[in-house]
């Protein structure tokens, strides 16, 4: 018996070294590792602070000015992910630095990205011609293949959170990006005027579009803070999420960049959430408030400014020390448009 299984194990190895050379392997021995019963990412919890991270941001600053960077911004690694330009198995996050009276060059690409301001108040992404003027807690998106430039006519920095699709297009090998031919786009409208078009659950009636992406480009904080004070008011908050809006492209439900889930929410004082978990990997800025986020083992405990990190289908709950309101993004509406999102409380 135990030579007939020597020698099956022989051969067994003799065959996977043979189909190895014409680039075949057997299933049998990956199978479960493939296929597992549960999400297997290697996304780890973890907490980027304000207080640690803000003086490497201020000295890039000095190191590196933001035209030469062309984006001076410092990626956010999950540490399970080290080396691979993500916070999730699937989305990029950085802090980008700009500095009084600099510009970020324009160009385009196929990726789209958010802009979540976190720190300062008066410098603008110029997105199709149009400028907006950005402070903190407000939500910008740069749709696929738009020619944007950042700059900043203020007189102090400015530091936000971007949140690209990068890993999710390299995924699909689907990656063009080029320059524009000016370092700054040609502002051909009023930087109001794109909020006056689709801020208003309204549109202008000849307008046609063509792509999935939000028309809308800025959500100014104050609409959204305001949103979220009326529902703290009028209604009892969710015993997973208090009170929590999803950032909508206003001509079709849907969510405002195809790819990437993003959503603001309003934690009462003294808030004690339920546990949840859901196949989308989240990555949370705090804009107001102090609190903690429980995940797995893991306690971050969370004020102004901080980034972080709950892995795909670990559990999870928040809670709030103060009313806390809480930026976020996943690549939630790429799972439900696949019929793969799952959430479990
Ligand atoms: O602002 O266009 O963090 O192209 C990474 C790549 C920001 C941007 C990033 C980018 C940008």
């Amino acid at each position: 018996m135990d030579t007939v299984q020597t020698n099956q194990t022989d051969a067994r190895a003799e065959f996977y070294a043979k189909i190895d050379k014409g680039n075949c392997t057997p299933l049998w021995e990956s199978l479960h590792a493939l296929i597992t019963k549960t999400p297997n990412t290697p996304c780890l919890p973890y907490l980027w602070k304000w207080d640690q991270v803000s003086p490497w941001i201020e000295e890039a600053g000095r190191l590196i000015t933001a035209k030469e960077a062309e984006r001076r911004v410092l990626i956010l690694e999950n540490p399970g992910l080290r080396g691979r330009s993500r916070i999730t198995h699937s989305l990029y996050a950085g802090l980008q630095l700009i500095l009084p009276g600099e510009v970020a060059p324009a160009h385009r690409h196929s990726q789209s990205a958010l802009r979540f301001v976190l720190h300062g108040k008066g410098a603008y992404t110029a997105v199709n011609g149009e400028k907006v003027s950005m402070s903190v807690g407000d939500f910008v998106i740069t749709p696929s293949w738009t020619f944007h430039d950042h700059g900043n006519p203020s007189d102090e920095p400015m530091v936000w959170m971007d949140g690209l699709d990068v890993p999710m297009v390299e995924l699909l090998d689907a990656q063009f990006m080029e320059p524009n031919a000016a370092e700054s786009q040609e502002v051909t409208t009023s930087s109001e005027l794109n909020l006056a078009h689709f801020g208003n659950t309204m549109k202008p009636v000849e307008y046609r579009h063509n792509t999935k992406t939000s028309p809308l480009f800025w959500y100014p904080y104050d609409r959204t803070r305001e949103a979220l004070a009326t529902m703290n008011r009028a209604e009892d908050p969710h015993p997973v999420w208090g009170h929590k809006l999803q950032y909508t492209n206003p001509l079709t439900g849907a969510s405002a960049i195809p790819t990437m889930g993003t959503f603001m929410q309003l934690l009462p004082a003294g808030f004690k959430g339920q546990n949840y978990r859901s196949t989308d990997s989240t990555v949370y800025a705090v804009v107001e408030g102090k609190g903690r986020c429980r995940v797995g083992d893991t306690v971050l405990e969370f004020g102004p400014k901080d980034v972080f990190v709950c892995p795909s289908w670990m559990p999870y709950s928040l809670e709030a020390d103060d009313e806390s309101v809480i930026f976020s993004f996943s690549d939630r509406p790429v799972q439900q448009a696949l019929d793969l999102w799952r959430e479990q409380f």
